[in-house]
């Protein structure tokens, strides 16, 4: 570190000269008594002058790294609601190409688990029913989140407490925010009933999971970082 500084030292000393030759032409318009000044006050300004050009260029340097992060963050929300008195708040989160992040908060509900799945449309011209299918682009039936048969759009289900609030963190690979499976434009849907995971025998258990009907529906949108 003292060498450092030592050598900075040697470098502003170095830029010393220079500088202080160059100091009226960068100043035309100060009085030209300054360049009578003696040397030796004008070293203890220029000495300054280096170092503080030093800082600036690290800090310029520096930069693009931060930059390059914040820019492969992206972050949707989406807003639900419905008929009844269900709503809730969803938000996602992806770094780069990883999982993305799925926070959910919904209140109203009947305690206990109701199905929750990203929907293929973010269309609500007829309220959620027109959100269409389980988002599938992969054409496969439904399963439960950690089946390698599923819907992309197949979470399972989120948990409401005794006062009707399910929150939930969920971490999903198949719902990215970018790309050709992207889910920003679809919807997110909240169920009457617990999704069986296509384990039901019910003749809905391998589209739906027989979750019944849909409470409330937030299609998935754009969100500051
Ligand atoms: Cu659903
Ligand atoms: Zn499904």
């Amino acid at each position: 570190m003292q060498a450092a500084i030592a050598a900075m030292a040697l470098h502003s000393i170095l830029f010393s000269s220079p500088a202080a030759t160059s100091y009226p032409l960068l100043f035309p318009l100060s009085n030209p008594s300054t360049i009578s000044i003696p040397s030796s006050s004008f070293h203890g300004v220029s000495l300054k002058t280096p170092i503080t050009r030093q800082s600036l260029t690290l800090s310029v340097a520096a930069a693009p790294k931060p930059l390059t992060v914040v820019a492969a963050a992206k972050k949707a929300v989406a807003v639900l609601k419905g008929t009844s008195s269900v709503e809730g708040v969803v938000t996602l989160s992806q770094e780069d190409n990883g999982p993305t992040t799925v926070n959910v908060k919904i209140t109203g509900l009947a305690p206990g688990p109701h199905g929750f799945h990203l929907h293929e449309f973010g269309d609500t011209t007829n309220g959620c029913i027109s959100t269409g299918p389980h988002f599938n682009p992969n054409g496969l039936t439904h399963g439960a989140p950690e089946d390698e048969v599923r819907h992309a759009g197949d979470l399972g289900n989120i948990i409401a407490n005794a006062d009707g609030v399910a929150e939930a963190t969920i971490v999903d690979n198949q719902i990215p925010l970018t790309g050709p499976n992207a889910v920003v434009g679809r919807a997110f849907v909240v169920h009457e009933l617990a999704d069986d995971l296509g384990k039901g025998g019910h003749e809905l258990s391998l589209s739906t999971g027989n979750a019944g009907g849909r409470l409330a529906c937030g299609v998935v949108g754009l969100t500051p970082i």
